[in-house]
């Protein structure tokens, strides 16, 4: 099963976030983009994920001029740095005009907005030399069931996804569900949801998913199993892993943090997939912890990369013939224990 592949790792510049919720204020002060950027290259990574606004700061002020020069130039910064832009994403959740919902919003002029807001993301994103568009549907879904139309957002939602594909021929949108968070229930929670949505769109072919280990598990469901799910579509085009405790809040832990065993069998999902042999990336969405020092910044994700990298050495030397005849034994107790004792090592 296993192959020994290399896997290429990328993070976002608010992983590196400066540790405000919403009872207090932020622990750490904020950092410039370039130090992230250096940051993100001391520390070996080979990506970095951006919101169309980490790439063009202030955007819907600016021309599309303007907003395609500063694009080239940051190109050229990453360019310098042997740096690639894995995703980016439409930030369709801060504005004003996305209070109700971006493409599922009651108000047509804020629904224009968010879609005009998009097809500049991708405008960002052909500048950057990236073809891949990632949706967080943050607030797509409702607080009340009484205030939208589930049944017509739906449709909304397909307008929107058309009208970026007929933007661009080549851009492809990874969808990436969530389940909750800011909402009370978001109308696409889940990959199955995803992709199915998918389906609708004009051109399904180019629209596809992202995982994140946290969504899923607020879901109730398990991240492995979503993994194989749309790989079996040849759909999971890109990752963030990280961990969550229960049914929480959004925690964004460091990968593995939480629950050892549902990270490992993540990485196995990967493995057996070959995920990654197509050019896609393993990203860590991850947060520092708010008692972080300074000097402690990054920790979070050096250790996510490692614990993900000894997860492959682990899913590597599990002893699968072992654990098939226990399988073809259906001695679960045994195979259960074998997990346990091989995650645990000497
Ligand atoms: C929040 C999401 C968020 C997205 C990011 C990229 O819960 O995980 O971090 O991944 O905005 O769209
Ligand atoms: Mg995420």
């Amino acid at each position: 099963m296993a192959t020994k592949r290399a896997y290429k790792f990328c993070f976002g510049p608010w992983n590196i976030s400066e540790g405000a919720d919403p009872y207090g204020p932020p622990t750490r002060p904020a950092q410039t983009f370039d130090w992230k950027l250096a940051k993100l290259k001391d520390l070996g990574f080979d990506a970095m994920m951006f919101h169309d606004d980490d790439a063009v700061p202030d955007l819907d002020a600016k021309s599309d001029q303007q907003v395609r020069r500063e694009a080239k130039e940051l190109k050229k910064k990453l360019d310098d740095g042997g740096i690639v832009a894995e995703i980016v994403a439409p930030r369709l959740w801060f504005d004003p005009r996305t209070i109700d919902g971006a493409y599922t919003s009651n108000d047509p002029k804020c629904r224009k907005y968010a879609i005009e807001r998009s097809l500049r993301c991708i405008d960002v994103a052909k500048a950057l030399d990236c073809d891949l568009i990632v949706l967080w549907l943050a607030r797509e879904g409702s607080y009340i069931r009484e205030s939208k139309n589930a049944r017509q957002c739906v449709d909304y939602l397909v307008e929107a996804i058309d009208a970026m594909l007929a933007h661009d021929r080549k851009i492809r949108i990874a969808i990436e569900p969530k389940p909750n968070e800011p909402m009370d229930v978001a109308y696409v929670p889940t990959i199955g949801h995803a992709l199915a949505l998918s389906t609708l769109a004009a051109d399904p072919k180019r629209v596809g998913c992202l995982i994140e280990s946290a969504h899923a598990i607020l879901a109730g469901l398990d991240p492995a199993d979503e993994i194989d799910f749309a790989c079996s579509f040849g759909k999971l085009w890109s990752l963030h892993l990280n961990d969550q405790n229960g049914l929480k809040f959004d925690q964004d832990k460091p990968f593995g943090s939480a629950n050892l065993r549902v990270a490992f069998n993540q990485v196995r999902a990967l493995e057996r997939n070959q995920y990654g042999s197509r050019g896609e990336f393993v990203a860590f969405d991850v947060h520092p912890f708010r008692t972080t020092k300074v000097e402690h910044w990054a920790d979070h994700l050096v250790n996510s990369r490692r614990t993900f990298l000894r997860l492959v050495e682990k899913a590597r030397t599990f002893n699968e013939s072992a654990a098939r005849k226990l399988v073809a034994d259906r001695n679960y107790a045994a195979l259960d224990q074998m997990v346990l004792e091989h995650l645990m090592g000497k």
